[in-house]
């Protein structure tokens, strides 16, 4: 006897990068907060993340987010990906964003929205555009030296909701034809660099922008080893954090970061002390809506390995 569960699911992409919001479906999490409550379903719901974002179903490329309820904030998010669960997730809020709109779950203005790792704001804009303002972000460390195949990197530890490792001095250019050898690059320096730093799980490249309106071009690999099709919201508010503390970006000024694809996120903070709270602005399409069927009897049910 086999029975079938089905997620309700809506895809979106922003600047490339697709996000797969789960509607319904999923089993109840238990906890008082977005926090507890992504704990609870981390240790209990690691297939139904897998079956959501793993082949056959998904890729490695897709970013989950699995709606949820607040006590505090008019929408709780848990974002979570090939390899576990994002604190937040900055192209990931665009598209959830776009989705609510879609279903007529908001209207232009703010929406509060609660995640693991803090309660954030986003803006709607008539013309669909999405500003959130996203958690406190800081610089850990600055210049940390690592090597990796005798060439010598320097980067800064950052926090924008994520934890970052941000590299400008390389030699490599920061193209689509290049993306297997950043990945590898990338890759060995997140390797060097969890030595000292266990928390960085996201390592960010940058170059000169191939359109001279932006500011710069970033390549950044994820946890999973899938690279960014954005220019990553919350690597963009590491790297806010960091020229505000270099006195390289004044309060309100704007920055606008390009991503591998060519995307753009027009970026810009406000301080708040010992950190910043940097404001993101984007857009995401939604592009597809439907129904996961997880048959009991599929040997795949939950996904390939890893
Ligand atoms: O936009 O913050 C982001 C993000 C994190 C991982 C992939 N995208």
């Amino acid at each position: 006897m086999f029975s079938r569960l089905q997620l309700s699911i809506i895809d979106s992409h922003t600047g490339g990068e697709p996000t797969r919001v789960v509607m319904g479906g999923w089993p109840e999490t238990v906890g008082n907060s977005v926090k507890e409550r992504t704990v609870f379903a981390s240790e209990n719901h690691e297939g139904f993340r897998r079956s959501v974002i793993l082949e056959p179903r998904g890729s490695d490329i897709l970013v989950g987010a699995l709606l949820l309820p607040s006590n505090t904030a008019d929408f709780g998010v848990a974002f979570f990906n090939n390899v576990g669960w994002l604190g937040m997730c900055g192209h990931g809020t665009i598209g959830l964003a776009a989705t609510l709109a879609d279903q007529g779950l908001i209207t232009p203005g703010p929406t509060t929205l609660e995640t693991p790792v803090g309660t954030i704001t986003f803006h709607l804009a008539e013309n669909g555009d999405v500003t959130l303002n996203n958690v406190p972000s800081f610089r850990r460390t600055k210049n940390l030296a690592i090597e990796v195949d005798g060439e010598t990197y320097v980067g800064d530890v950052a926090y924008g909701g994520n934890w970052f490792f941000l590299v400008t001095s390389h030699s490599f250019s920061i193209t689509l034809g290049e993306t297997e050898s950043l990945t590898h690059l990338a890759w060995k320096i997140r390797q060097q660099v969890n030595r000292t730093h266990p928390e960085v799980d996201h390592v960010e490249l940058f170059g000169k922008p191939l359109d001279p309106n932006n500011d710069s071009r970033n390549f950044v690999l994820c946890p999973g080893k899938a690279y960014d099709r954005s220019p990553c919201g919350t690597g963009t508010s590491a790297k806010i954090a960091c020229l505000a503390e270099d006195g390289k970006l004044l309060p309100g000024e704007e920055w606008l970061q390009e991503s591998v694809t060519g995307s753009v996120f027009a970026a810009s903070y406000q301080p708040g002390g010992q950190w910043v709270i940097p404001s993101i602005r984007g857009r995401a399409y939604v592009t597809g809506r439907g129904v996961l069927i997880l048959d009991t009897s599929d040997p795949l049910i939950w996904g390939l390995a890893p």
